[in-house]
């Protein structure tokens, strides 16, 4: 029982009491300390007052927002994961409209609410992938190959296009201000919004906050944990890229090193076929597979496995054409840096590290590794991150290849009269280790990523996290706790159990105090998936389960058991 006195305030052993009778005082008031966080309540759901074309007449005194529409969306309009979304009010505006006096291009931060009838009292912002500019249909996805959506669940789910269009290419991060509305600010302007907007259409604002998103929506839920620590109760972020620009400009030198051992010069793929990264990949199997305890297909102990594995010694050397069997040496060089991280010419980190796993093969990793860095990191890094930027009329590929590494790595922290925030500035978290806001108000933190991630390394967010362990005591798993994926891809896909529900764990963690001990993720093989995932090995059973694993434990085999069910592997 919490005493009446008890303080809502956060417990910390106070400095000016480091020793003596004063510290044990604190300690015995807070309970034991550093480990007495708030607990927040749970949230109560709520009915929809009013109509759906009547609702936009109601939000009249929306501060520098204009309404575009109301709508009632009937039930099954909608199917996510392989289910009808029940009937809910469409709600669409656009806030801070204004021209640019840099671009002269028109800019909004354009968005859309789902709001449910039958609310469940929770507010979810959804944030988008890639470089954003779309309203994507607020379903309240997070990535995860997930079996339910935030809107299925009963949220009122927000989605914005961040501040630009689409339709602009990458070429609005000409723009100063696009450029920090897509980096933070953006969620600044559009959470207080959302939450006058929910007042007025159920007659109380939410109960409980929550942000998510995987990749840059990922990116933007570890943003906003830090720079709007007061607004969200709950932070998801899959596969975060928080240092994004560093990521592009490490995939762009990938790049560079790739073409050269490319057959064919105008596709980078054949630099490294379909077959080749399976090899790889069935090479890191042979290593790494049975360090668990379970010749399954997953390498669940990836550090042990980084420690084992060499791509020199492990991959056999092409003694005379390439043909799927082997590497040559030229290519152990070209693709060696992918992993070990590329460098400077000081030698520096780009952006870091990346494991090897047993997902190279997998068809997604080929978008990422051949095509993002000609057409998609070219337009992010030459328009959006670096000061100054290119001129609009960028050529993608290009503008890649031939690059200065240094030079862009200088870029994307520079600044400049018109560009006063870098690209690492408006990118990532102010000081990613320091959560303490969010934390001590009794807030919680879910990452989630995929081992065999090729643009986001899950290497830099275990790194993350070792740092928010040591700036926390050692531990900081009463607030933030980091699954790995094995053998899944970006936010999705690969040869993994990639099929989980990280929101209902965080919901519980948040309004009941009961913390994730390990996700339950099941295989998304046919019949037991809306989609099915085409990376499944042939011997994994269509169900098959996994728990993931709080890091920096794995999931190791019990000794007995099938190895289809997640209840033969503990987190150890
Ligand atoms: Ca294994």
């Amino acid at each position: 029982m919490i005493p009446l006195d008890m303080p809502d305030r956060p417990c910390r052993p106070t400095p000016w009491a480091a020793a003596g009778a004063l510290a044990l005082l604190a300690l015995a008031g807070c309970g034991g300390g550093d480990g007495a966080l708030p607990q927040l309540g749970a949230a109560t759901g709520a009915p929809l007052s009013g109509t759906c074309t009547e609702l936009p007449g109601r939000l009249s005194a929306l501060a520098n927002t204009r309404i575009t529409g109301g709508s009632t969306v009937a039930a099954g309009t909608l199917t996510v994961a392989g289910q009808p979304v029940p009937e809910h009010c469409l709600v669409t505006g656009m806030m801070f409209e204004r021209t640019s006096a840099v671009d002269g291009q028109n800019y909004a931060i354009s968005f859309e609410m789902r709001l449910p009838r039958a609310w469940n009292g929770r507010f979810f912002h959804q944030g988008n992938g890639g470089i954003d500019g779309n309203v994507s249909t607020a379903t309240g996805s997070f990535g995860g190959g997930p079996t339910t959506h935030a809107l299925l669940q009963g949220f009122a789910v927000l989605s914005s296009d961040a501040g630009h269009r689409a339709a602009q290419g990458s070429a609005w991060g000409i723009d100063p201000q696009a450029r920090l509305d897509y980096g933070y600010q953006a969620v600044g302007k559009l959470t207080p919004m959302a939450k006058s907007l929910v007042q007025t259409a159920y007659g109380k604002g939410p109960d409980r906050s929550y942000f998510g998103g995987c990749s840059n929506g990922g990116r933007h839920a570890m943003v906003a944990a830090a720079r709007y620590p007061d607004q969200y109760d709950g932070y998801l972020a899959g596969a975060p890229g928080f240092n994004l620009p560093k990521a592009a400009v490490a995939n762009i030198a990938s790049a560079q090193r790739l073409i050269t051992v490319a057959t064919d010069p105008a596709n980078l793929s054949t630099s490294f076929t379909v077959a080749e990264r399976a090899l790889l990949s069935s090479r890191v199997l042979a290593r790494c597979d049975a360090l668990d305890g379970a010749t399954d297909g997953l390498v669940q102990d990836t550090g042990a496995c980084q420690a084992a594995f060499s791509i020199a010694n492990d991959v056999p050397t092409c003694s005379g054409a390439r043909d799927g069997s082997c590497l040559s040496a030229a290519q152990k060089t070209a693709i060696a840096p992918r992993f070990s991280g590329s460098l400077t010419s000081s030698g520096q980190q780009v952006y870091s590290s990346f494991p090897y796993d047993s997902g190279h093969g997998a068809a997604g990793i080929a978008f990422w590794m051949f095509t993002a860095p000609l057409a998609l990191d070219s337009g992010a890094v030459g328009h959006i991150f670096k000061t100054p930027p290119e001129a609009a009329n960028l050529n993608g590929p290009a503008f890649s290849l031939g690059a200065n590494i240094d030079t862009l790595v200088a870029q994307i922290n520079a600044t400049n009269a018109t560009y006063t925030e870098s690209g690492m500035s408006f990118m990532t978290p102010p000081d990613p280790t320091n959560l303490g806001a969010m934390k001590n108000r009794g807030a919680k933190m879910l990452v989630y990523h995929g081992v065999s991630d090729a643009i986001f390394s899950v290497d830099d967010t275990a790194r993350w996290y070792d740092g928010l362990r040591a700036a926390n005591g050692g531990d900081a798993s009463n607030f933030a706790r980091f699954f790995r994926v094995p053998g899944m891809g970006h936010c999705s896909g690969g040869p993994a159990t990639d099929q989980f529900d990280p929101l209902s764990a965080l919901v519980a963690w948040v309004e009941q105090g009961s913390a994730p001990e390990r996700l339950i993720a099941a295989a998304r093989g046919p019949g037991n998936a809306a989609a099915a995932n085409a990376d499944l090995p042939a011997g994994w059973a269509a169900n098959r389960t996994r728990p993931l694993c709080p890091y920096p434990t794995v999931a190791r085999y019990n000794g007995s058991g099938s190895l289809e069910d997640a209840a033969s592997f503990s987190c150890r």
